[in-house]
């Protein structure tokens, strides 16, 4: 680096001028192109010789038409022809020629000026591409950002380093044309070499390193050139400075007066990276100008609260009397305001005077959790304003370095990026890069250069920036809005700071970084830094940056008196995005059933392909004859129980959104909701969207093979809106883990922690097939385990119980054996007057199973879910003479009456299916325990043991008959494993449990 900074020295010291004359002949630069305005203006004589590319260019032009060119260079150049053999013309080049320095006619020369063109463009570009290794990005001047001292060889960092190209130190005052990919020259099209250099240097190895050469558009890549090559760019007016001072001043004493006030407290100080404050107001402002008027954030940690602040102006007594420990909770909520809870913020923007809504969203500790949901929230609120290409709704995701780098999610999330359901038309990312992640070294904590490199994969131009020059971090923020607002893409804003104390203000950084430490103790604040320079400019004064000073130190003595009278904290004060919605006016449910007409309507729709000339596969023509068939005799399978609660809902005006992998199809091929012209590439027809004039729109999407990711999304989707069912489908159930983070940060806990309702519907396909270890849980006990209703209390049924208890769960888990039920609990997510996640454990083989079908009448109007199906069969008639009463869920049912059939035990055993296992229906299985009073009572599964639902039912069950009764079990055995892979074993092991579940004596033999 030093043998570079010398270097430049060198260049600069020696100045400009002329390089070399030749031939007696001096030319003057001529501008802008010499062939249209220079051949009549300017004669060889008059001009300086300081463009060998200006003289070809006046050369060609004259080979092609004489006349274009003044007459004093068409005398000259027809001496030179006339001075030449015949033949020659074609082998020798002006430049060459007009040099002077060889002999007009030698080839020698030509080449080498060519040679020496391409050189100095391939210099050019090797500054494009690598200058940011060597840029000044570290405030401590002690790390490399890229973690790599290596300079690269390409870059000229010491004159000898101009033998890399061929060029020679006498070379640096010789000018060179500049290619179209630059703009270092601003009005020149020539540049000395020297020059060439040095304002490739201010460029890219200033106090920004612009990453974008990976990008693979050339206009994109022009544009980013534009932005950072027009000498003088970088200027900013007082009043501008002046802003950015004001702000740099509210971020930087935002953090001292809480380190005065609180000394002990955590939070997570954003001293080292105070810019970054300004930063997303400069992001903001430039978004409001360009028409944005939501903007939907999502961040960690570090520097919250003076998000909260700052940057959303969040009250700051509000934010002070979080610290108070007397302070009381006045609603729901685990009170983790102030590192964790969202807030909602609509107001004026200063700078555009135009309305802008900011929304900051509650998150969890786990880093980079929220980013997926903060995206799925912005796409939401675009689609349901129709901002068809993200011009009023956009999102920004903060990121620290180390999680950045880190997080899986984060790749996930840029992998959505650009998906036509999932895209929000560009995030601005702003990465707090103090370089370390809690005690960790970058370079323990990532392999590749910086931490950023994540969102080269989507092509996102990356601007890394020194954070102690704030004024190179408004640029790049600005360009970054810009780029936003041309390109709608991504594009990541690397704010390289330092982290002035340890993780928290408790811990001691010296234990771990004692070097890195010493340098921080002597490192000038950023604000000092900044205010020197802007009095020293004569921009502020000093007296005028202590007023602004002591007028914000004064805001927050004032708050933080008022912040005392605070002793309630209403949670409800820091929602992210409120409901219109509000509370449920009443606990009650209608009955979801649908009339005839509708359910015909919907069925034909689903049986048939309603556009003309459209061919769709003969094999998928079956299927929808089938359903043509079935819909004819009033039944339902499951793929039509689906279609007929999302049509109806559509009906309604609610708009439905199913994603997941492979979703429109179906894995198991079953739904078909988008159908493909055979013949006609991308011809795709959505029969759903096709049903009302007047109807919802229904958004169904293949998603990228991501989990976490896609979950995530979905669940901030579902978050914008209450007028919507916005499912999520695993390919398989137990693929849900890997979006375990979601389901359990935000899904199962999100309303305890944050208040705020959530529907979105998870279906999970689950069940033993014989299929092996993967693919048959969709692990039912986990859910299980997280469901917050009492096993040990017996409620109370006063009101309509079934929707009180849905109102005080935190899911609700249910697992239909039925296409009906499967459309009534689809249904009645809608029409409750709450919001509930929904977990649905969905069957594969009873996709096509004969018995699990439905009848029209099953879905009347009046009819609804029910939590728990009786035995209607032979054991109904006599109740008090059954022997056994099985409880079961899900498709075991049907195995379990097929054995019952078999062994002749219909008025024996009766076998009742509980749909609705959590919140248990503790009314409705009390009422068959008492109805079957003398008969033994089982818990049926075909999971193992410990597995399944049994540990939820067991302690239920038992809480029913006050422990009074036993109950049994009937299943597979404990095991590691959720299935075996071996068909037989599977087999036996369905024999054996069957055998137990009808083995009538089987238990009393055990009691005895
Ligand atoms: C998923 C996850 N793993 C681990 C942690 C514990 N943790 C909290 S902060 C932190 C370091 C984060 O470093 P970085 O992303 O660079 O942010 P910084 O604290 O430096 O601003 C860690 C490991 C966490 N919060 N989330
Ligand atoms: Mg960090």
């Amino acid at each position: 680096m030093s043998q570079f900074r010398a270097l430049l020295g060198v260049l600069r010291a020696s100045g400009g001028g002329p390089l070399w004359r030749g031939g007696g002949v001096t030319l003057t630069r001529c501008r802008p192109h010499p062939r249209r305005e220079c051949s009549s203006e300017a004669t060889p004589s008059q001009t300086v010789i300081s463009s060998s590319s200006y003289v070809e260019d006046m050369y060609f032009a004259w080979l092609e038409d004489h006349k274009t060119v003044h007459e004093s260079w068409d005398t000259f150049f027809r001496n030179i022809h006339s001075s030449s053999t015949p033949g020659e013309e074609a082998e020798r080049r002006p430049s060459a020629l007009l040099q002077g320095r060889v002999a007009p006619h030698s080839p020698d020369m030509t080449q080498k000026v060519v040679e020496d063109h391409l050189a100095v463009h391939t210099l050019i570009r090797a500054y494009q591409i690598r200058g940011h290794h060597v840029a000044q990005l570290d405030p401590l001047g002690i790390l490399v950002a890229d973690l790599d001292s290596f300079v690269p060889s390409d870059l000229i960092t010491s004159i000898d380093k101009l033998a890399f190209y061929g060029l020679h130190e006498s070379d640096l005052d010789r000018s060179f044309r500049l290619p179209h990919t630059t703009f270092i020259g601003g009005g020149e099209t020539t540049l000395p070499l020297r020059e060439v250099i040095q304002r490739l240097e201010a460029s890219y190895c200033g106090h920004v390193g612009v990453e974008f050469m990976f990008i693979n558009n050339v206009a994109q890549c022009q544009w980013i050139r534009q932005k950072f090559e027009t000498p003088g760019i970088m200027r900013f007016t007082s009043a501008e400075k002046r802003t950015l001072l004001a702000r740099l001043i509210r971020s930087t004493r935002f953090e001292d007066f809480l380190a005065r006030k609180w000394s002990s407290e955590k939070r997570f100080g954003l001293e080292g990276c105070e810019v970054l404050i300004p930063a997303l107001k400069t992001i903001i402002d430039s978004s409001s100008a360009a028409g944005i008027d939501s903007v939907i954030m999502g961040m960690p940690h570090r520097g919250r609260l003076n998000v909260l602040a700052n940057v959303i102006h969040k009250d700051l007594n509000q934010i002070f009397c979080q610290f108070d420990p007397k302070l009381e909770a006045a609603d729901e909520g685990s009170g983790d305001v102030k590192y964790h809870l969202g807030m909602y913020h609509e107001r004026i923007n200063r700078e555009t005077d135009k309305n802008i809504t900011l929304s900051l969203m509650a998150n969890p500790s786990h880093l980079e959790a929220v980013d997926p949901v903060v995206q799925g929230k912005a796409k939401a609120e675009q689609f349901y304003r129709g901002d068809m290409f993200g011009k009023k709704v956009m999102s920004i995701l903060m990121h620290g370095d180390a999680a950045f780098a880190g997080q899986g999610v984060v790749y996930e999330t840029f992998h959505l990026s650009e998906l036509p359901s999932y895209t929000t038309y560009g995030t601005i990312h702003v990465v707090v890069n103090n370089q370390i992640g809690f005690t960790t070294d970058p370079r323990m904590a990532r392999s590749s250069p910086y931490p950023t490199d994540v969102a080269r994969v989507v092509n996102a131009p990356i601007f890394h920036v020194n954070a102690d020059n704030p004024e190179a971090v408004m640029y790049v923020c600005r360009v970054a809005a810009e780029w936003r607002n041309a390109f709608n893409k991504d594009v990541v804003i690397d704010l390289v700071c330092y982290r002035r104390f340890g993780h928290n203000e408790m811990d001691e950084p010296m234990f771990t970084q004692p070097l890195m430490y010493k340098q921080i103790q002597r490192q000038e604040h950023v604000l000092k830094k900044y205010s020197d320079k802007l009095i020293s400019e004569g921009v502020v004064t000093l007296q005028e940056f202590e007023e602004e000073v002591a007028k914000y130190d004064k805001i927050c003595e004032d708050a933080y008196s008022s912040a005392k009278d605070e002793k309630i904290s209403h949670i409800r004060h820091w929602l992210d995005s409120p409901w219109t919605k509000g509370e449920p006016k009443s606990m009650t449910c209608p009955p979801t059933g649908l009339d005839e007409e509708v359910l015909q309507h919907i069925g034909k729709t689903a049986s048939s392909v309603p556009v003309k000339d459209f061919d769709i596969h003969p094999g998928l023509s079956r299927i929808l004859r089938s359903r043509a068939d079935l819909v004819r005799n009033g039944q339902l399978d499951w793929a039509l129980g689906e279609y007929m609660a999302f049509g109806s809902l559509l009906k309604d005006g609610i708009h439905v959104r199913l994603s997941g992998q492979d979703v429109e199809r179906g894995t198991f091929s079953h739904r078909h909701h988008v159908l493909h012209d055979q013949k006609l590439d991308k011809r795709t027809y959505v029969p759903m969207n096709h049903l009302w004039t007047d109807q919802a729109p229904y958004t169904v999407c293949n998603s990228s093979l991501s989990e976490y990711g896609v979950l995530g999304f979905e669940l901030g989707f579902a978050m914008a809106s209450p007028n919507a069912l916005v499912l999520w489908e695993a390919q398989f159930g137990d693929f849900h883990n890997t979006a375990q983070c979601i389901i359990d940060q935000f899904i199962s806990s999100g309303q305890a922690k944050w208040v705020r309702q959530n529907g979105i519907v998870l279906l999970l396909p689950h069940g033993m097939e014989g299929m092996g270890p993967e693919h048959s849980s969709a692990r039912p006990e986990r859910f299980l385990q997280m469901s917050k209703d009492d096993p040990d209390h017996f409620p109370e049924f006063g009101g309509d119980f079934e929707v009180q208890q849905l109102y005080d769960c935190n899911w609700i888990v249910v697992n239909c054996s039925t296409p009906a039920n499967y459309c009534h609990v689809l249904r009645r997510q809608i029409l409750l007057p709450f919001r509930k996640p929904l977990i649905i454990f969905t069957p594969k083989s009873l996709l096509r199973h004969p018995d699990a079908r439905s009848s029209f009448k099953d879905l009347a109007k009046g009819t609804r879910f029910k939590r728990l199906i009786p035995d209607e069969g032979p054991s109904s008639h006599s109740p008090d003479r059954v022997r056994r009463l099985i409880f079961c869920t899900g498709k075991v049912y049907y195995k379990l009456t097929k054995e019952r059939k078999q062994q002749n035990l219909e008025k024996d055993v009766a076998i009742i299916r509980l749909e609705q296992i959590s919140p248990f229906p503790f009314d409705l299985v009390k009422a068959e325990v008492e109805k079957h009073k003398s008969a033994e009572l089982v818990w049926c599964q075909e999971e193992h043991k410990n597995t399944g639902y049994y540990n939820y039912v067991r302690p239920r069950l038992l809480t029913v008959v006050a422990n009074k009764r036993p109950i049994w079990y009937a299943g597979r055995e404990p095991a590691a494993a959720p299935a075996t892979g071996n068909k037989s074993t599977h087999l036996n092991e369905l024999k054996k449990f069957m055998d137990t579940a009808f083995n009538l004596s089987g238990f009393r033999e055990r009691n005895d």
